[in-house]
């Protein structure tokens, strides 16, 4: 399998995640999402949406969409699971996961920034409007997740898991306050101390700059 990612991009850190914990071996293939790859003819051919990531299948077949496409690893690759079985559980989990993949992430994605700043409004602005969808959404998930587990919902990672460590990096690299999230950020420890997690942060992504 060929994953187009960006090395920040935290979209591409869930499935970055999820391929590790599946313990599936996948091909890198960069965008760089700062130089306007994602809108080469050849790229948006493969994701008319212009985003990372995209997932490549080895019989050609193009996945796009991070939430479609850890449906499509789940499903594939049920062990480890990231849902658990019962539907109501499976609901709470993905409700937690879409408050960071659906209110959150698209309202701070590079191209809505770039066009507050586009329409005037300058750098301080666009990191106080990133914090503060941040702040509201973090606020939101830590009451959607089980109150004392390790995790978000148990004793190992799952969805939640894997929106919330992404979203977390971006906090820190925008420098929003974490501190009346103690809960968030102890999860966070808990993940970035299993291998497939570190292999997956930013930092170590081979077009890491
Ligand atoms: N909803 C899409 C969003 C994909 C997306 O836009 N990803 C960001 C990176 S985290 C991106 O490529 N942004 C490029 C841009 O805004 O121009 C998904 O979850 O895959």
């Amino acid at each position: 399998m060929r994953l187009y990612t960006y090395w920040r991009s935290t979209t591409s850190y869930r499935v970055r995640i999820a391929l590790n914990l599946k313990g599936l071996t996948f091909e890198t293939a960069p965008v760089n999402l700062v130089a306007g790859e994602q809108g080469a003819t050849d790229y948006v051919a493969l994701n008319p949406g212009r985003g990372v990531p995209t997932l490549v299948l080895e019989d050609g077949t193009v996945l796009t969409q991070s939430m479609a496409i850890l449906d499509w690893l789940e499903e594939t690759h049920p062990q480890p699971a990231l849902l658990p079985a019962e539907p109501v559980a499976r609901a709470q989990v993905r409700a937690a996961a879409l408050t960071i993949a659906a209110d959150v992430h698209p309202v701070n994605n590079l191209r809505v920034v770039a066009k507050l700043k586009s329409m005037g409004h300058g750098q301080d602005e666009a990191v106080s409007w990133m914090n503060d969808w941040m702040t509201r959404g973090f606020a939101a998930f830590e009451r959607l997740i089980a109150p004392e587990t390790p995790f978000c919902f148990g004793e190992a990672p799952g969805l939640a898991d894997l929106c919330l460590v992404p979203q977390l990096y971006n906090a820190h690299r925008w420098g929003c306050d974490l501190a009346p999230f103690p809960r968030l950020t102890g999860i966070e420890a808990r993940c970035l101390a299993l291998p497939a997690f570190k292999a997956a942060l930013p930092e170590n992504q081979p077009d890491a700059t």
